[in-house]
Order: C-alpha cells, then sequence, then structure tokens
C-alpha cells in the first residue's frame, strides 16, 4: 500500500519507513529535516555518523532496489503542500512521527516550549485538516506517548488503553456507564502537546469518521534494526546529550564512554520501554490491522515492560562495571511512582516482545564503543530546569 511517514528522517521514523518498504509497500518520507537543525542549534549531535537524506536513499536503492521518494515539507507550517501531496499521492495510510519528541528540550525556554506547541499541535492539525479536505480514505498512525496518562498518581490501578469506563451519577441517583479518554496529566510542555493531540483525535474521528490509531509509545530504546544494520549509510541516530538521549540509551553510552550513569534523584521514577525493533513492528501491526470508522480514536499502548529508572542504572552498571552516580534532578517529577499498563492489543494483533534480558544492551553498547571517540561529554548532562526551582538547584550543584 501507499504510505506517507511523517517524520521519517527521524531515530523511529526512518527505521520504520525501510521496514515499511523492505514489506513491499510504496513509501514516501515527509521530513522538515528540522531534527538536524535542532542538533546544530545545541551544538550536539548523534553519537552514530547518520548520513544526509539523499544519501540514506540511494543507499537503500542500491541494496534493496526499492524506491523511497522524499519530500521535504513543514507539516506545521506548509499546509498547501501537504494537502496537495495527499490530493496527488493518495496514501492508503499515514505514519506521524513529525513532532519536537524531548521533554528536555521543550522545557528550555519560553521559546521551545512555544516553539513545541505550535509545532506539534499545527503539524498533528494540519494532517487532519488535510484528509478531511483532500477526501483521502488514509488510516492515520500517530506515534502518542505513555506519559499522556502521567506518572504517580494511579494509586497502583493498571492503566487501560486509552480509555477509560466510569460511571457517572444522574441526580435521580441513578447511574449510566461511560467510557471516556483516560484523564491525562502531562508532565512537561512536550507531554501536553500529546494530550492535546488525543482532543484533536477525538473531535476529528467524531466528526468526519476518521480511522486514527494512536499507539501510546513508552521510551524507546536500541539503535539498530535489521535494516539499518545492513550498512553505514543506513545507521539509525542515536541521541544521548542531555535534551534527546533517553534514560536507557544514556545509561548505555555513558557506561561505554566512561562517564557515570547519571540516575535523577532517587530513581523511583517508573516508566514504560520498548524496544527500537519492537517499535517498527508495532506500526506495521497497526497498519496491517486497520480500525473501522466508528467514530472514536483507537488507541494502544505500546510497550513492552516497565521499569525502574535505578534498577535500569543497576542493570547497566551489572554489565558493564560502569559507576552511578545519583545527580539533581532537573525535571519536577513524582520521585518515586509505580507503573502498571494494560499493553495486551498490539500483542494479541501478533507482537513478540524484546525485552531488556536479550541480550540486546550489549548490542547497545557495543555500538556505543564503536561510535565512542564522536561522543561530546560535555552535552551529556542534563540541564534543561522545568521550575526556576529547579534552575537554583542545579546551578547550587554545580558552584
Ligand atoms: P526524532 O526527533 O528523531 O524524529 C522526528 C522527526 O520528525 C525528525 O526527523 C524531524 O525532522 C521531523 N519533524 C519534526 N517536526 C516536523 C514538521 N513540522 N514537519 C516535518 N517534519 C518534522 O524523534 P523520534 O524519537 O523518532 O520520535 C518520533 C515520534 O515518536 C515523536 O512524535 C515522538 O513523540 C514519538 N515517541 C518517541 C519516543 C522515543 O523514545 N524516541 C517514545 C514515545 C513516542
Ligand atoms: N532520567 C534519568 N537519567 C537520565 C535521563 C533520564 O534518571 O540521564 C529519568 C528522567 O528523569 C525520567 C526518566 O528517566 O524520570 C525517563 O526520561 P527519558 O528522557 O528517557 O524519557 P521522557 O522524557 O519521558 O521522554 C521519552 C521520549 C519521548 C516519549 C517518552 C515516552 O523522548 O518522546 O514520549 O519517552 S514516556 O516516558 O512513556 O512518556
Amino acid at each position: 500500500m501507499r504510505i506517507a511517514v511523517l517524520g521519517g528522517d527521524g531515530f523511529c521514523g526512518w527505521p520504520c519507513a525501510l521496514n515499511l518498504s523492505a514489506a513491499g509497500h510504496e513509501i514516501v518520507i515527509v521530513d522538515n529535516l528540522s531534527r538536524r537543525r535542532i542538533d546544530a542549534e545545541l551544538g550536539a549531535g548523534s553519537l552514530t555518523p547518520i548520513a544526509a537524506p539523499e544519501e540514506r536513499l540511494a543507499a537503500w536503492r542500491e541494496l534493496s532496489g526499492r524506491e523511497i521518494a522524499l519530500e521535504r515539507i513543514d507539516v506545521a507550517r506548509e499546509y498547501e503542500r501537504l494537502a496537495a501531496l495527499l490530493r496527488e499521492w493518495s496514501p492508503a495510510a499515514i505514519v506521524h512521527y513529525a513532532e519536537q519528541r524531548a521533554a528536555p528540550y521543550s522545557m528550555k525556554s519560553a521559546s521551545h516550549k512555544r516553539y513545541t506547541v505550535d509545532n506539534n499541535v499545527g503539524a498533528t492539525h494540519n494532517v487532519l485538516a488535510a484528509m478531511v479536505e483532500s477526501g483521502v480514505d488514509a488510516h492515520l498512525v500517530h506515534l502518542g506517548t505513555m506519559g499522556v496518562y502521567g506518572y504517580g498518581a494511579h494509586r497502583g490501578a493498571t492503566v487501560p488503553e486509552g480509555y477509560l469506563e466510569i460511571e457517572v451519577p444522574l441526580p435521580d441517583g441513578t447511574r449510566f456507564a461511560e467510557r471516556i479518554l483516560h484523564p491525562s496529566d502531562p508532565g512537561s510542555v512536550y507531554h501536553m502537546t500529546k494530550v492535546l493531540d488525543q482532543h484533536l483525535f477525538y473531535f476529528y474521528c467524531k466528526n468526519d469518521g476518521l480511522r486514527v490509531t494512536d499507539l501510546h509509545q513508552g521510551v524507546v530504546w536500541g539503535t539498530h534494526t535489521e535494516h539499518t544494520a545492513r550498512d553505514e549509510r543506513l545507521v539509525n541516530r542515536f541521541d544521548y546529550d542531555g535534551d534527546y538521549g533517553t534514560v536507557l540509551n544514556r545509561f548505555l553510552v555513558e557506561a561505554a564512554v566512561g562517564y557515570p550513569i547519571t540516575v535523577h534523584g532517587s530513581g523511583g521514577q517508573t516508566r514504560a520501554f520498548i524496544h527500537l525493533r519492537d517499535s517498527v513492528r508495532c506500526v506495521q501491526l497497526a497498519l496491517e490491522n486497520p480500525p473501522p470508522a466508528d467514530g472514536k480514536a483507537r488507541i494502544f499502548n505500546q510497550m513492552t515492560e516497565a521499569h525502574r529508572v535505578r534498577e535500569l542504572a543497576a542493570k547497566v552498571a551489572r554489565l558493564t562495571g560502569a559507576p552511578i552516580e545519583h545527580v539533581v534532578n532537573p525535571r519536577k517529577e513524582a520521585p518515586e511512582n509505580e507503573l502498571r499498563a494494560d499493553h495486551r492489543c498490539l500483542v494479541d494483533l501478533g507482537l513478540k516482545a524484546t525485552t531488556l534480558d536479550d541480550g540486546l544492551m550489549e548490542e547497545v553498547v557495543a555500538v556505543a564503543r564503536r561510535y565512542a571517540h564522536r561522543c561530546d561529554k560535555s552535552k551529556i548532562p542534563s540541564v534543561s530546569a522545568w521550575t526556576r526551582e529547579r534552575a537554583r538547584a542545579l546551578a547550587w550543584r554545580r558552584e
């Protein structure tokens, strides 16, 4: 089928585009390369040397015999170009990764907050409006986040896949059953944009009968998939800096380059995780099993396991011998939380989970060691503070 992969130059989007192309689908990547520009803004970069988009695509053509097209469109700001692409190319599905995805980046300053909201909400709304205006009957698969549910307020309850069954009391004392979007509790401006996205999907499914799957994804770890590992020119990006590096990948890089493992605060934070290979597979499963146009967005929790940060640190330390350092947490977040979440839907569709114990942490450490000479250790500390009080605590610690 014809699939547009919005944000297909990024960490999740690139391996997804390759996977779908290898599976025989016709792919166009739509990306404004903003992530590569943010690397320049931050003076940081991928640990792995990522090739220019055209070089990546030429390498894929040479190795697979398959063509992937590239359209440089800003999905948030170039509505007419996006709508024209949908009209002319008429995709059967759209995978939407095209958002600013780092919570620390979204909290750096007022301008980073405004950019993240304008970019993410603008992009999602433009896609939905363009689908309606062009009349294209595409299934939209969006990458959301487990963070929409928040962390710490569930009191041991199992987080359902998107919707909560509730009973609403009526004045006469009777009750009616209702299925509502699970209450949201975002922990950063970035996570808040994913909450706003959810409401855009809610409205457009109800009003226009669009078919949307919103994948509430946990923290993605790993770097290679079978396709990105085929050739140096296909290598995937690997973020480790204090803004874009995510926790487990950071710990593995830190251990590989001889930097203490940076646990924020007590490390009692529990988060959901998924390996990149499973992430790519989940998107394929969602695409191959589209939902009916029943007026509601379909929501899956895209995760395979939950772990506490300090336990991850201990696991990496055991594997590598690296020391652990508890640093001031720049974020405002619950210092300890439990997380139990239902994630059966994708398993029922055929997902076979890859877990931390499957030996893949060693693979990531090996990749990190191979490119350790590219690591700029001055970019490792996470210095984006959520509040003035957190900023003062960080400054005090540095003095
Ligand atoms: P990424 O930053 O590596 O990739 C995002 C891509 O989208 C980049 O190539 C960027 O240039 C592009 N983009 C951003 N704004 C755009 C715009 N306005 N127009 C066109 N292109 C635009 O991020 P990622 O890690 O690949 O994440 C992809 C998606 O998955 C994000 O929406 C993110 O919220 C979600 N997600 C990621 C993780 C994770 O751990 N990486 C976990 C859960 C959810
Ligand atoms: N943390 C550390 N040490 C570090 C980095 C992070 O202890 O060096 C802690 C953080 O304080 C936090 C947890 O690890 O408690 C997770 O942080 P993270 O940066 O790995 O993940 P997060 O900011 O939540 O964002 C990432 C992706 C985002 C995605 C989200 C999924 O960048 O796109 O939406 O994971 S989720 O966490 O489920 O919301």
